[in-house]
């Protein structure tokens, strides 16, 4: 029998019409601006596209006035895409699922002031950005040095997601008091998950902006330790991409297979990938440090080892992720080995994007297993296969799915109807095939030896790209820019047209496709699997991964703080 709802339930209110109302156009300001953010970023990566096709637009006087130099469009593009985009959807879309999941009124007027301070620091990091002040790329690692107010943007909108994720976390903590020996229901589970999780990674990125590059920019101190900066990024710099990555599990977890016709594999499983995402995600940041000097090998092998371990969630995930599709295909005639993807309802754009986003991952994460390993980490690292490694991650499997999902959330907050269904199922086809063509280029080219991050089509170096004869991976990555472009006008057509709409029906017509489970969770936590019981103490977790940060990081930074350095700043744009 469940616990009595009665007397204390009532200190606890739920969600009335005006607070979901305010809600729902919350997570449209945040869905809207991410969007955007993205539109701006995604123009500019055609450009680059070209670039690595051999063709340099950069000399253009018509580009000229909108960007400075190659490396201005660089950090803009990695910028928009990778932080802003992320960070304002995924604020909106964490906040939304688990208040609707537990049905308790979040207080409004907080969650809109994280908003508007989110987009105030978006806004003042811009400033530099479009100036040419702070061509420092996503990474500013130091000794390059931006103008102080892009560090002060991008911590401004950092600390916004924090206090996102301190609402999530209070909302889920007031629940648990309310409903004493309840199982948290698993959405509220995946998004409280994630939401720890990144508050223990961005503590690297806190430290690292507040501590040594604001008062470095501003000029304070005489310099910044470039190891002991770019370990601080990495810390969080690692984790961030399952801050990306883990929305779009939600959505492959809980709402795909409803989508598809069917049901979730199993909720215990699927809170078993998110605790261990929650301890082992960040004490593996150092596999982005192998070719750094002064850090001891046997600490990059230990996160070596981690990252392998943390590859277990995902490939956890991919099992039941591939179960739910085949229950969804079976129920609906499906028959074979392999013939049921036949019966998955691939004229839904929704559905579709989401599972393309799933096949570009099994490559994007079977590439991150090679860049992991130490003994192939120097073939690949700072060459074109780290970009086509990124673009089938963050640049499908999250994009792509975030895309997907717009398909119904936007109509589901809105109740405008989604306009021109088939376009939208053509834009995700095109970005899924531009994406992986994009990505057989680079890899290709990484391999030639083609370093990441350079023109290297200008004529200068020129020379030694043609003597590598690589005209063929060239000419297939400078068309995905051309395929990509199409996907995006596409896919930006069917947005403006559906948010530009007239309202037309009940939003609640298109419900949040919540999917049962074959296997449910249960819902009190006494007569739960043990699976269920011991992964419900998500606070204990945190403090789990936090011992375990601290273990496998303080052996790195304490001989780095030690001997500290102070290297001046150095702008070379
Ligand atoms: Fe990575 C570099 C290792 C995952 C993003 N990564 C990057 C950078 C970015 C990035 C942005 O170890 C560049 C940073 C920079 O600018 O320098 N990455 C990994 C590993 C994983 C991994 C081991 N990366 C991601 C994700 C990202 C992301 C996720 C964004 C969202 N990455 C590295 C390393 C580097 C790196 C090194 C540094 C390289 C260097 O030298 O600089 C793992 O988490 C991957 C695990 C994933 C899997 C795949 C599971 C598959 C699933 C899909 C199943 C599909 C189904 C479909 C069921 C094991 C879940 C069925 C379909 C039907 C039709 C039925
Ligand atoms: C870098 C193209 C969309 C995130 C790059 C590079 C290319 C490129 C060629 C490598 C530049 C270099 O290393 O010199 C494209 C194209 C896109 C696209 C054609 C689609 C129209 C995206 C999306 C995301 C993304 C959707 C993420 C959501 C990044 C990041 C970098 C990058 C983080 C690294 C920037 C750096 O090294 O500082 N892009 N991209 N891109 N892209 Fe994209
Ligand atoms: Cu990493």
């Amino acid at each position: 029998a469940l616990p009595s709802q009665s007397s204390s339930r009532a200190a606890l209110p739920g969600l009335d019409a005006a607070t979901l109302s305010s809600l729902k156009k919350l997570t449209q300001y945040y869905a809207v601006t991410a969007f955007i953010a993205l539109m701006i970023g995604v123009l500019l990566g055609p450009l680059q596209a070209l670039n690595y096709g051999g063709i340099n637009v950069y000399d253009s006087p018509l580009l000229k006035v909108l960007i400075k130099s190659y490396y201005q469009g660089l950090t803009l593009h990695g910028v928009l895409n990778a932080l802003v985009f992320t960070q304002f959807f995924i604020s909106g879309w964490m906040l939304y699922l688990p208040v609707r999941d537990l049905n308790v009124r979040p207080n409004m007027r907080f969650a809109w002031f994280t908003y508007l301070m989110m987009t105030a620091g978006l806004l003042t990091a811009a400033v530099p950005l479009l100036t040419n002040d702070a061509t420092v790329l996503y990474t500013f690692y130091p000794p390059l040095e931006g103008s102080p107010v892009f560090y002060i943007g991008a911590a401004v909108m950092v600390a916004a997601s924090l206090l996102v994720a301190g609402q999530v976390v209070g909302l889920w903590l007031a629940w648990k008091r309310a409903h004493p020996g309840r199982v948290t229901p698993v959405v509220t589970y995946m998004s409280v998950a994630t939401w720890l999780m990144w508050v223990v990674a961005a503590l690297g990125l806190v430290v690292e902006v507040v501590v040594l590059l604001i008062p470095w920019s501003l000029g304070l101190t005489r310099g910044v330790d470039p190891l002991l900066a770019r370990t601080l990024f990495w810390w969080t710099g690692h984790p961030i991409v399952y801050f990306w990555l883990l929305p779009a599990y939600i959505s492959w977890y809980a709402f795909l297979p409803r989508q598809a016709g069917g049901r979730m594999a199993s909720e215990g499983l699927t809170r078993l990938a998110f605790a261990m995402f929650l301890v082992f995600s960040v004490p593996v940041g150092l596999h982005h440090q192998y070719a750094d000097p002064n850090v001891q090998n046997s600490w990059k092998l230990i996160h070596m080892f981690l990252t392998f371990l943390v590859a277990v969630p995902s490939l956890l995930t991919a099992f039941s992720a591939a179960a739910s599709l085949e229950d969804a295909a079976r129920a609906h005639g499906g028959r074979g080995l392999i013939g049921w993807v036949r019966c998955l309802p691939w004229g839904n754009a929704s559905m579709t994007a989401q599972v393309l986003a799933m096949v570009s991952f099994i490559f994007g994460g079977a590439g991150g297993i090679v860049n992991a390993s130490i003994a192939f980490s120097p073939v690949v690292h700072n060459t074109a296969w780290i970009p086509g490694h990124f673009h089938i991650t963050v640049g499908t499997a999250t994009t792509l799915t975030f895309m997907g999902v717009m398909f119904w959330l936007v109509p589901h907050l809105t109740g405008k109807r989604l306009a021109s269904p088939r376009l939208a199922l053509a834009s995700v086809w095109w970005w899924f095939t531009g994406m992986m063509l994009f990505a057989l280029g680079m890899h290709w080219q990484g391999l030639a030896g083609v370093p990441r991050r350079a023109l290297v089509s200008a004529s200068a170096q020129q020379g030694v790209y043609d003597a590598m004869h690589l005209g063929l991976p060239k000419a297939i990555t400078a068309a995905s820019g051309g395929v990509l472009f199409i996907a995006a006008i596409l896919f930006y057509t069917v947005l403006w047209r559906t948010l530009l709409s007239r309202r037309m029906d009940d939003p609640e017509r298109t419900p949040i496709p919540t999917s049962d489970a074959i296997s449910p969770a249960g819902e009190v936590l006494a007569d739960a699997s043990p699976l269920v019981r011991r992964t419900e103490p998500l606070l204990a977790l945190t403090f789990a991964a936090l011992v375990l940060v601290i273990l496998v990081y303080g052996p790195v930074i304490a001989p780095m703080l030690a001997n500290y350095q102070f290297i001046p700043g150095q702008r070379l744009w």
